[in-house]
């Protein structure tokens, strides 16, 4: 091959014809563009450096990351030096050189025999590329313990950016807890492919799991229990701030969620005080929704509110606070509308943006233009979702039937709800955001999510079995051009990736639809 660009599909072909399983042609998210360098290999060796970008914290800190994924399989010490000139040997991870068009999350990775360069404009298009590095690399390279190799990576040019910004993934943490080291293990998940913000719902009917100095009886009472009457839990301060730190380590951006006016069982009966009649309810361990609300007309409930959003954003460097807004069925219209009102400039007053399920662009007046509706219907048209698109807002996209990965696969799916009903791989996969919603189109859309809920899942594996392999195909429609959009293409794309998930233990779902090896 020559050194021009050729496009994915020329690229696919023309691997296809010299190496049938070349790991150039297994990416997932699919790249923008990969021009594979016939004859071309890489191999990582005993002596191989990381050099990076000098003077960079955040280059060495991707540089750090990916030693230590590869030190624990090869067993070699891989030095981490800053680059000088123009590096001749090992991984350089190199913050100048990369087009513009990459943008602030996008690079340019360049594998010659002698040397893999990763180019970026920003250091999350270092890690960007580092995730694409290690898919290159044999599944092995995923071992917690050493392998004996070799580790070879082949010949290409990748130029890769995203087609949206912002790639999310949700967990419910409050219909059951979810310990820190479950929540770290789904981030480093979330991580390989790309998906670059983490929303955490952390309040909802069955539990409160995060601390509030204010309003210590949250999680005193209401991190009790969960769903099923189990214990329950919550994180402190402290754990928040670790899981925060661990996700900007890989470049992912935590979005709390506090769930108000509906879904608040658990605070209201943690205070009596913030229930419109002054008794507190028992705590609630089924999985109804829509019978609780804060009380609209109560100062204190503005009070509680603002307590909330003043310490939980205090400790939140992400630009968003999620407000949840959902399913409020036990709140009048006009109610619903009074207290979106008056929370809203909170958030905003507190430095923050909001995000919110979609139904709160409902409200009349309208929202600001900067606030992001999460679609999470079941339909193709929402007038108030277009609405805001209409005004200039953004929309992001969680369709319900498509994106939610506590849906079943099946009817025999052991785990999982079927409400918006059954999403198979294929159907996780063939939707196309930025033409989903009437009146939301393309450049409206701000992004796409992947929602897992937890009424029926309790443990990691539970967690692996719903995401795996769904969470990949939203992370590809997230990322990847509309151009290469391809079931066929993509679903040995997704074959190739089992063995690395069987190397890293996570307890994926065999689809029948895809070719595992
Ligand atoms: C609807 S999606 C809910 C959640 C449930 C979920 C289960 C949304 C905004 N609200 O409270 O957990 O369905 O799939």
């Amino acid at each position: 091959l020559g050194g021009a660009t050729l496009g994915w599909a020329s690229a696919q072909r023309d691997a296809a014809a010299e190496e049938a399983a070349s790991p150039l042609q297994s990416i997932v998210p699919v790249p923008a563009s990969v021009t594979p360098a016939a004859g071309v290999t890489f191999t990582l060796g005993a002596g191989t450096r990381i050099q990076t970008q000098a003077g960079s914290a955040e280059a060495t800190q991707v540089a750090d990351y990916l030693a230590s994924i590869l030190r624990r399989s090869t067993g070699y010490p891989l030095p981490i030096t800053p680059v000088s000139g123009n590096p001749a040997d090992g991984i350089a991870l190199l913050l100048s050189g990369a087009p513009a068009s990459v943008g602030e999350q996008g690079y340019q990775l360049d594998v010659a025999a002698g040397v893999v360069t990763v180019r970026a404009n920003k250091a999350a298009g270092l890690f960007a590329g580092v995730q694409t590095l290690r898919q290159l690399l044999p599944a092995a390279i995923e071992s917690g313990s050493v392998k004996p190799g070799p580790w070879t990576v082949p010949g290409a040019k990748i130029v890769d950016q995203p087609r949206f910004g912002y790639r999310g993934a949700h967990l419910d943490s409050a219909r059951h807890f979810f310990t820190v080291d479950t929540v770290k293990r789904y981030i480093d998940q979330l991580a390989l492919y790309k998906i670059n913000n983490f929303h955490w719902h952390l309040t909802d009917d069955q539990g409160w799991r995060i601390q509030i100095d204010s309003w210590p009886n949250l999680t005193k009472h209401g991190a009790s229990t969960q769903v099923g009457g189990g214990p329950g839990g919550f994180y402190t301060k402290a754990q928040y701030a670790d899981v925060i730190n661990y996700a900007k380590a890989r470049h992912i951006t935590v979005i709390p969620e506090v769930d108000i006016p509906g879904h608040t069982n658990a605070a209201l009966s943690s205070y009596a005080e913030l229930n419109c009649n002054g008794v507190a309810p028992p705590l609630r361990t089924d999985t109804e929704v829509g019978y609780s609300s804060l009380c609209i007309g109560k100062d204190i409930t503005y009070k509680f509110v603002e307590d909330v959003i003043r310490e939980l954003a205090a400790i939140t460097p992400g630009e968003y606070f999620h407000l949840g807004g959902d399913e409020a069925h036990a709140t009048s219209d006009a109610d619903y509308n009074t207290f979106m009102q008056k929370v809203m400039p909170l958030v905003g007053k507190y430095g923050k943006k909001i995000l919110g399920w979609h139904e709160f662009v409902k409200v009349n007046p309208a929202p600001p233009v900067s606030a992001i509706p999460q679609f999470w219907g079941t339909t193709t048209t929402d007038n108030n979702v277009a609405a805001h698109a209409a005004r200039g807002g953004k929309v992001l996209l969680s369709p319900a039937n498509k994106a939610y990965l506590d849906m079943k696969y099946n009817a025999s799916t052991p785990l999982g709800l079927s409400w918006a009903g059954f999403i198979e791989v294929q159907d996780a996969y063939n939707w196309n955001p930025g033409g989903y919603l009437n009146g939301v189109n393309e450049s409206a859309v701000f992004g796409v999510e992947a929602p897992l809920w937890s009424e029926t899942l309790v443990k990691t594996a539970d967690i692996e079995f719903m995401a795996f392999p769904r969470l990949p195909a939203i992370a590809e429609l997230g990322w990847s051009p509309r151009s290469t959009h391809n079931w066929d293409a993509f679903k040995q794309r997704l074959a190739a990736q089992g063995p690395r998930w069987g190397v890293m233990g996570i307890n994926y779902y065999k689809s029948p639809q895809v070719p595992w090896p």
